[in-house]
């Protein structure tokens, strides 16, 4: 065999080990991942955690009661703070609350289902997001100027309805901090 000869050899076979390469995907972009939160785990470290049949628990494995004085142990826990949001499951839903008021002024979930808020701010005020139903009084987040964005998981209400949230710092009504849940 002359030079030559080995040559086209060799190409033929890195030829040949390309088209292998592609058909079997090696050389195919990797797969971009949609975050989606899973039943059995906690969707943020800090927030309660979901069953795997879907209900939102307590650190003693008992259904969190939304009825319950906010952060007591029956109650449903908000998150630790969150720095990177990216990370956070894109089922939850984006609650930002300013001077300007409460976004997104509505919401609807399903009743009973597995519900994230992630409470964020972005102003100099001290804000309180909560509900107005006492049926939801544990659903509470606080949150400081400048404070990191945290998550809320809990089951929305069986009762089909809607169901008004508010920042309960006086004079933060006013400004139209307020937006309504639709549970159907
Ligand atoms: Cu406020």
């Amino acid at each position: 065999m002359d030079k030559k000869t080995i040559i086209w050899i060799i190409l033929g076979v890195v030829v040949v080990a390309v088209v292998v390469l592609a058909l079997t995907g090696s050389f195919s972009a990797p797969q971009k991942t949609e975050q989606t939160y899973k039943p059995g785990n906690v969707a943020a470290p800090g927030a309660s955690a979901v069953s795997t049949s879907g209900i939102v628990v307590t650190s003693e494995g008992k259904a969190a009661r939304n009825d319950a004085a906010p952060m007591s142990p029956e109650a449903p826990q908000e998150s630790l703070p969150i720095t990177d949001t990216s990370s956070v499951t894109s089922d939850a839903i984006d609650i930002k609350v300013t001077s300007t008021g409460i976004t997104p002024k509505e919401f609807s979930v399903r009743a009973g289902a597995v519900t994230h808020l992630l409470v964020s701010t972005g102003d100099q005020y001290t804000h309180l997001f909560k509900f107005q139903d006492p049926s939801l009084s544990a659903i509470a987040v606080g949150i400081g100027p400048g404070d990191p964005a945290r998550l809320m998981t809990f089951n929305a209400p069986t009762t089909k309805g809607t169901y008004q949230y508010f920042c309960d710092v006086p004079g933060h009504v006013g400004r139209g901090e307020s937006g309504k849940m639709i549970v159907n």
